[in-house]
């Protein structure tokens, strides 16, 4: 029988909690007696989660790709949540799902920006406490598509690789303290991330979760509450997840 870590000594930082996996998350974490501290660009939706959860909730509005914004946000926190011991980098997306040579150079930018960027001011700017605390999590959404490539993927699948390789790496880099690094890797959910992909077309989002149980972000959420509640000597390096009417294609021919 495990002894699981005891959800209440958590202080979570989730980035992206305004939506999808970042909400899911910070719904699972607060409701198990964990302080969380929610982030996103849209205020209102990040004053509704701090409404629902109350005080073991603090709310960062900021944009993660502004670095400057970052460190303020994160080096501001009140004394109740600074000992971060979990830091959660969800926020980012994909952007277009055009083949290379037609897609918009504006969206790989910033796909580049959010995934890699964002994520790794996140990770940068958290991580020197979690060092010096001897006591830390890092959790990286990754995705399935930084394993597989599909058609369309281009660099949201490049974005996603880097994200796992800097899971690993950073395993090696901090090795001999007690901070554990994780790279979620999902496959199928159904969040905003489609209507976020083709810039608001709900309709089209909604084609690609038609007919399948897509997973949920609350699907994804446990997973993130299982990998950071096993006992500190374990570390689950990536743990990924597909729907199960999701798989993979065979190579790809093109016959003449
Ligand atoms: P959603 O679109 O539902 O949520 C994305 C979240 O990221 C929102 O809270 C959004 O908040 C935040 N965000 C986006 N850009 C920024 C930014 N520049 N600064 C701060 N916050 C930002 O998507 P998901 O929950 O599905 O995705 C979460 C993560 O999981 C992403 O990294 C995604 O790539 C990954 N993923 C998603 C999968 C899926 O199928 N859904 C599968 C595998 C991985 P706001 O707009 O308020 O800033
Ligand atoms: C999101 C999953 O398969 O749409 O990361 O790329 S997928």
């Amino acid at each position: 029988m495990v002894s699981m870590l005891d959800p209440k000594t958590l202080t979570v930082l989730v980035t992206g909690a305004t939506a999808g996996f970042g909400a899911a998350t910070a719904r699972r974490f607060a409701k198990a007696g964990s302080r969380v501290i929610a982030t996103g660009r849209r205020a209102d939706r990040l004053e509704a989660l701090k409404k629902e959860l109350g005080d073991r909730c603090h709310t960062l509005n900021f944009d993660v790709t502004d670095r400057a914004a970052t460190e303020k946000a994160l080096g501001g926190l009140p004394a109740d949540f600074a000992k971060i011991n979990v830091v959660v980098a969800n926020a980012g997306g994909a952007l277009g799902l055009d083949p290379a040579h037609k897609a918009d150079l504006k969206d790989w930018d910033d796909m580049i920006k959010v995934n890699i960027n964002g994520l790794l001011y996140t990770v940068r700017t958290a991580l020197p406490g979690m060092i010096e605390r001897d006591e830390g999590h890092v959790v990286l959404l990754g995705s399935v598509a930084g394993d597989y490539p599909y058609p369309g993927g281009n660099v949201y699948g490049g974005v996603k690789a880097f994200v796992k390789q800097f899971a690993l790496n950073l395993r090696a880099d901090i090795l001999g303290a007690n901070v554990r690094v994780t790279n979620v890797e999902p496959g199928l959910a159904e969040t905003e991330f489609s209507v976020v992909r083709f810039k608001g077309d709900a309709e089209k989002a909604a084609k690609v979760y038609e007919g399948v149980q897509a997973m949920t972000g609350d699907d994804i959420a446990e997973q993130i509450f299982f990998v950071c509640t096993m006992p500190r000597h374990v570390n689950i390096n990536i743990i990924q997840s597909m729907a199960t009417m999701q798989a993979f294609s065979p190579f790809a021919i093109k016959r003449k």
